[in-house]
């Protein structure tokens, strides 16, 4: 390869990288929203969330398309094994290499009031807001709950 064609080469993958770290910055992986019940209008969304960041970014509110209202939730499980949930009003930290799990019987995104149900192979589309990196667009698929954990 000619020394042209080096520095040319060089130059295309140095902006993918930088490319790739501004658009980047939060990754969502293993997402999904559970398929509700029929007649339940109520359901959550999971995933792994990872920041490429350099400082300690926050999660704090989630927009689901089709939905009236989605909330960050955390679960909870008392000494006396009664699970209960709660909404979660000043967001959620997310540190850099630490990945943030949403998960049923975990923390997780509540989503209300959809208008209609979603089923197995839809596609829901959401705006993860944070702190730092701002608006982050991710299309969740939907697939059926597990059979054991029906907890939210
Ligand atoms: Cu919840």
């Amino acid at each position: 390869m000619t020394v042209a064609g080096q520095l040319a080469l060089a130059l295309v993958l140095l902006m993918t990288r930088v490319m790739a770290e501004d658009s980047h910055v939060i990754g969502i992986e293993q997402h999904w929203v559970a398929e509700p019940p029929p007649g339940v209008h109520v359901t959550a969304a999971y995933g792994v969330i990872t920041c490429r960041c350099v400082a300690t970014d926050r999660l704090v509110s989630v927009a689901v398309g089709g939905a009236v209202m989605s909330e960050l939730h955390a679960t909870t499980s008392g000494g006396d094994g009664i699970v209960a949930m709660r909404r979660i009003d000043d967001g959620i930290d997310i540190r850099p290499g630490t990945p943030l799990v949403l998960e049923p019987g975990g923390l997780h995104i509540m989503i209300m009031g959809l208008g209609e149900r979603p089923r197995a192979g839809d596609r829901i589309p959401a705006t993860l807001v944070f702190e730092e990196a701002g608006a982050v667009d991710v299309v969740f698929p939907v697939a059926a709950r597990p059979a054991a954990g029906m907890e939210e």
